[in-house]
């Protein structure tokens, strides 16, 4: 790391300490409290934060599960409680639950019943932290598992807003068999528009359940809609040969 980045750094963290005091002299004890639970911790642990966004069933924990080579966030078909976790690296793994006045430890199989409608899965839950021992995880990359967009509640609604602005990348995930449906592009357009957009990377899954044909169609109308929303967006085809999945 060069000198003038620690550098850098040093000075954004004493900014941030100034403005903290600024927010408490002012009595904005929320703002205060934010600098110092969030904002510095970030900058000092230089964490990279990715935030999986996309409609329930879409595949937004399999695919996190399937980069940590692991199987610990709940999958499936059924829908969940819709929960944001947090994914990131300790040598140790360890599971916590944070409800409003305290953090509770649990076990991998206990995490099952959380994700779904248990008695476990109160809505008092403010978020799961999940610390793995992944090399992927390592290099202060933190990955945020959400609910589907289309399927928030009030209270995950402004979580979800809390954490997007803190985002340095969203991954928004698209399927295959129904891709960008006006939920979606209500979404990106109200909700995303103002994130700017190098920092969205969108993925179209279920690429497997499609035939090649099918596949090209989907991109060209995903790609053309997208760029009506963002302007002009990247777009980056696998190379045939490497496609993997989709059904001749
Ligand atoms: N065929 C196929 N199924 C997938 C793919 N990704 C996820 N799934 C399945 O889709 C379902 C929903 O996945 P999940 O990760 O729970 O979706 P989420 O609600 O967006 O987190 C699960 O049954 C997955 O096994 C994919 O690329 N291809
Ligand atoms: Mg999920």
């Amino acid at each position: 790391m060069s000198e003038n980045y620690e550098i850098l750094k040093e000075k954004m963290i004493s900014a941030l300490e100034g403005l903290r005091l600024c927010a408490e002299a002012q009595n904005i004890n929320g703002v205060s409290k934010e600098i110092l639970s969030e904002w510095i911790p970030k900058l000092q642990k230089e964490q990279f934060q990715v935030m999986v966004l996309g409609e329930f069933n879409h595949g937004k924990s399999t695919l996190i599960n399937a980069l940590l080579n692991t199987d610990i966030l709940p999958t499936g078909p059924t829908p969940t409680t819709g929960l944001i976790y947090r994914i990131q690296y300790a040598e140790t793994e360890s599971i916590q639950v944070n409800y409003p006045d305290r953090t509770e430890n649990i076990s991998r199989a206990e995490l099952k019943d959380y994700s779904i409608d248990s008695d476990k899965a109160s809505k008092q839950i403010q978020g799961i932290g999940i610390h793995l021992s992944s090399e992927f995880l390592k290099e202060n990359l933190v990955f945020i598992d959400t609910p589907g967009t289309n399927d928030i509640n009030a209270e995950l609604n402004e979580l979800i807003y809390h954490y997007i602005p803190r985002a340095d990348l969203i991954i928004f995930i698209l399927d295959c068999g129904q891709p960008l449906k006006i939920t979606e592009q209500r979404f990106l357009a109200h909700k995303l528009f103002s994130f700017h957009r190098n920092r969205i990377l969108f993925i179209l899954n279920k690429a497997d359940l499609v035939t090649h044909e099918e596949l090209r169609e989907t991109e060209d109308f995903v790609v053309r809609n997208l760029k009506k929303i963002f302007g002009d967006i990247t777009f980056f085809r696998p190379a045939a040969p490497g496609r993997t999945g989709a059904r001749n």
